[in-house]
């Protein structure tokens, strides 16, 4: 039986970035049971098409119409991806599928998905990415705060007229921490020239300066700046990642399991990657635990060389549908060992929060 539901979770603050705002997180969970065992997948797509064209909307229709039904009757990973590659685009939701069946197989083998994820499990020193606040003061003592808490380095949102006077008076306060800044496509072509002050700032990179088609700007960009360019919104695929280095456009790559279709495309970018030396680190999409489970067991692949954007359940959620919530210790997460994600979901929670729900059964 499939269970695919529209969960509605309040941020504990709003997150702001250069293109929109989300006070509260609206994703699909989708839960897939059978012999008595439960595996858990998050789709990262959300309400409005600002990050990416997929919402939670399309990515729900395309579930129940085309996705779902390739695999109620066989949860196997395999027949999945051989069925849905006929399925054009729609990645985040066909991620949510391969997540759901890795957790129910990791489960059904009395695996820790770490296993099946490349990953070998232990603590993991992670970052925090820091919204666009209402004023410089109130951004310094975030900043503080997450410091304090000990986030290895400081992912700040950016923007035009939030950029590089912030960017500047932050390297004043806080010296030596490892800062880097995220643009999510707000700049163009014509800023080229501009963005060169970049280097002023000691960032250990520039994410997605750009729009997600225009690799020429970040290529060139990329010939003008010190600054290493990280991609986002602009790879989906282990083909978009061959153009973008083809083309000379990328340094640095942020992988998300959603924005690239899912795990098996996921462990085709670690491999190009690996082959091209270029470091990749694992982002995030401000997930439920649920999704940041699987991306801590995947973030576990001893490949990854910087820290993922994966903070725990208090930087985002009062209460996390998972037990026990992730918890920072000395600024690492740790990966749980059970079975599968490895961790209890509270069922009454997501009950709590659901807003929709519909259920698949099988033969
Ligand atoms: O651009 O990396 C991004 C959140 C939602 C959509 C896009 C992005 C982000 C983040 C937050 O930066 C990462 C996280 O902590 O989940
Ligand atoms: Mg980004």
């Amino acid at each position: 039986m499939i269970e695919l539901r529209i969960l509605r979770m309040p941020l504990r603050a709003t997150f702001t970035t250069s293109g929109w705002y989300e006070k509260e997180r609206e994703f699909i969970l989708i839960k897939y049971s059978k012999f008595g065992i439960t595996g858990y997948g998050e789709v990262v797509a959300s309400k409005a098409p600002y990050y990416s064209a997929e919402t939670v909307a399309s990515a729900w229709s395309v579930l129940i119409h085309y996705l779902l039904p390739m695999v109620v009757d066989e949860p196997e990973v395999e027949s999945f991806l051989r069925k849905a590659k006929r399925i054009r685009g729609n990645r985040m939701a066909k991620a949510g599928v391969e997540l759901a069946l890795y957790d129910f197989k990791a489960k059904l083998e009395n695996r820790p998905l770490y296993d099946l994820y490349g990953g070998i499990g232990g603590e993991i020193e992670v970052g925090v990415s820091v919204g666009i606040k209402r004023d410089y003061h109130e951004l310094r003592e975030t900043i503080r705060g997450y410091l304090n808490q000990g986030y290895q380095r400081i992912k700040l949102k950016i923007r035009k007229g939030w950029d590089f006077e912030i960017l500047k008076r932050i390297r004043r306060e806080f010296r030596s921490i490892r800062l880097w800044a995220d643009a999510n496509g707000c700049y163009s072509a014509e800023d080229i020239d501009h963005l060169r002050r970049v280097d002023e700032f000691g960032l250990e990179l520039l994410e997605q300066p750009f729009p997600p088609d225009d690799l020429i700007s970040h290529a060139q960009l990329r010939e003008r700046l010190k600054t290493p360019i990280c991609l986002d919104e602009s790879i989906e695929s282990v083909d978009d990642l061959k153009t973008a280095l083809a083309l000379g456009a990328i340094d640095i790559l942020n992988l998300k399991v959603g924005r690239v279709g899912g795990i098996s495309e996921t462990l085709r970018i670690i491999e190009l990657s690996q082959e091209k030396n270029l470091p990749v680190w694992i982002g995030g999409m401000l997930e439920s635990g649920i999704g940041r489970a699987h991306n801590l067991h995947l973030a576990s692949n001893p490949i990854f060389s910087l820290p993922p954007d994966l903070s725990a359940s208090d930087r985002y959620y009062e209460e996390d549908i998972i037990y026990p919530p992730l918890l920072l210790r000395n600024g690492r997460l740790s990966v749980p060992d059970g079975p599968g994600i490895g961790l209890a979901v509270r069922e009454e929670l997501i009950n709590r929060y659901t807003i929709h729900r519909e259920t698949l059964k099988g033969a």
